[in-house]
């Protein structure tokens, strides 16, 4: 039985890696900190799978990467944890700098030092690219970060870029563009959107309010995203993969086909502008070209922009319907 370690199994991705995986046979290992009260509420429905087990951990504490690892000595290692809001990472630059680039190293080391055959997947962002250098976005766009997330992204990429050169190893950097889903945090613009839409037209909030419209990004379902992971670790080759549909679109698009399909007729009576959600400096517009994952990895996504804003409004206006706040 293959064994897998996830790092931020409670995450929208690593919920879903880690269906994607238990159900492909693996045994799969996920790491969870410590909190005061449980946040398992993405992977509730697999806690008592035989072949789950949850880790105590944390990507600052090098030990509670280490000691596990050289335990279970994985096969694979998917290292999705992160302080992964960008709008956070301008109030929390120096925790956002430890958790999502020097986390990147301190999970690499374990790996190294107690483990050093194992495959590793580092969760990059289409972030690094920011204020794009040319568009679409492939493998060797160069970077231009727009945030503390960004920059703490690009120095995990090439942390991990180092180590495959440096030791060898079997590393590589998933490029991947937006991607969204019943199980995104509510913080993030299309959930926040799809949920503030449903409770407007349930009567139970007059509007939803949001910073920059005008934003383009390049929107993908979550569930596509984690099969593109796990193929990147199946070849022969480590090598680093983009990610994405390769079509852009608006908030303001998410915003109007959301009122839509929840049957609100004029989308504009359902916003309100607020400042506090304009960003010290905006990634106007994101567009991969997942020409190399699509040629190498036969990867290509299967829910298209409408399906995807659809499936997210009838799961908020389903989830919505059923409490009375
Ligand atoms: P989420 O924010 O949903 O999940 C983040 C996960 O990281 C949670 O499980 C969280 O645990 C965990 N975590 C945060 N800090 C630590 C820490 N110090 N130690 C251990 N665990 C920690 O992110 P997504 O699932 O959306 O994204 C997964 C990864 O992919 C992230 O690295 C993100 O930056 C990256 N990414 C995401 C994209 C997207 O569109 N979703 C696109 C490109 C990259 P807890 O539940 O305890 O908070
Ligand atoms: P992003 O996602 O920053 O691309 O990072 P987010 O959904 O937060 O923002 C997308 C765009 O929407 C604009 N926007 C708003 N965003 C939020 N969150 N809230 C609002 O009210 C709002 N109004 C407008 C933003 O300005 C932005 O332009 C996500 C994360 O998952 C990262 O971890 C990941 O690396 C990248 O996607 C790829």
């Amino acid at each position: 039985m293959k064994k897998a370690f996830i790092t931020g199994i409670t995450g929208q991705d690593g919920s879903y890696l880690a269906e994607f995986l238990l159900d492909k046979g693996y045994k799969v290992y996920g790491l969870t900190r410590r909190t005061s009260t449980q946040n398992f509420a993405r992977i509730q429905h697999l806690i008592h799978h035989p072949h789950l087990t949850l880790v105590s951990g944390d990507l600052v504490d090098q030990h509670s990467l280490t000691n596990p690892i050289k335990e279970i000595q994985p096969d694979e290692v998917y290292n999705l944890a992160a302080q992964s809001f960008v709008q956070a990472s301008w109030s929390q630059p120096v925790l956002t700098g430890d958790f999502t680039a020097i986390g990147v190293t301190r999970v690499l080391e374990a790996i190294r030092l107690a483990c050093p055959t194992t495959k590793f997947y580092q969760a990059s962002s289409s972030e690094m690219f920011g204020k794009v250098r040319e568009t679409p976005q492939n493998e060797n766009t160069p970077f231009y970060p727009r945030s503390p997330y960004g920059v703490a992204k690009v120095y995990g990429h090439w942390i991990t870029v180092n180590y495959r050169e440096s030791y060898e190893m079997f590393a590589v950097s998933g490029i991947l563009f937006n991607h969204e889903s019943p199980r995104r945090g509510l913080e993030f613009v299309t959930r926040k959107i799809a949920n503030g839409v449903a409770r407007v037209k349930l009567g139970k909030q007059k509007y939803v309010e949001l910073g920059n419209l005008e934003s383009e990004r390049d929107w993908g379902y979550a569930k596509d995203y984690v099969e593109a992971m796990w193929l990147m670790l199946q070849q022969d080759k480590p090598e680093d993969f983009v990610i994405g549909t390769g079509e852009a679109h608006s908030v303001r698009e998410f915003l109007q086909l959301s009122c839509k399909v929840a049957g609100i007729d004029n989308w504009e009576t359902a916003y309100k502008h607020n400042p506090d959600f304009d960003r010290p400096a905006e990634v106007d517009r994101l567009i991969a070209d997942p020409k190399k994952a699509r040629e190498k990895l036969g990867w290509k996504p299967s829910v298209s922009f409408e399906e995807l804003v659809i499936l997210m409004v009838k799961a908020e206006l389903e989830r919505e319907s059923k409490t009375s706040k």
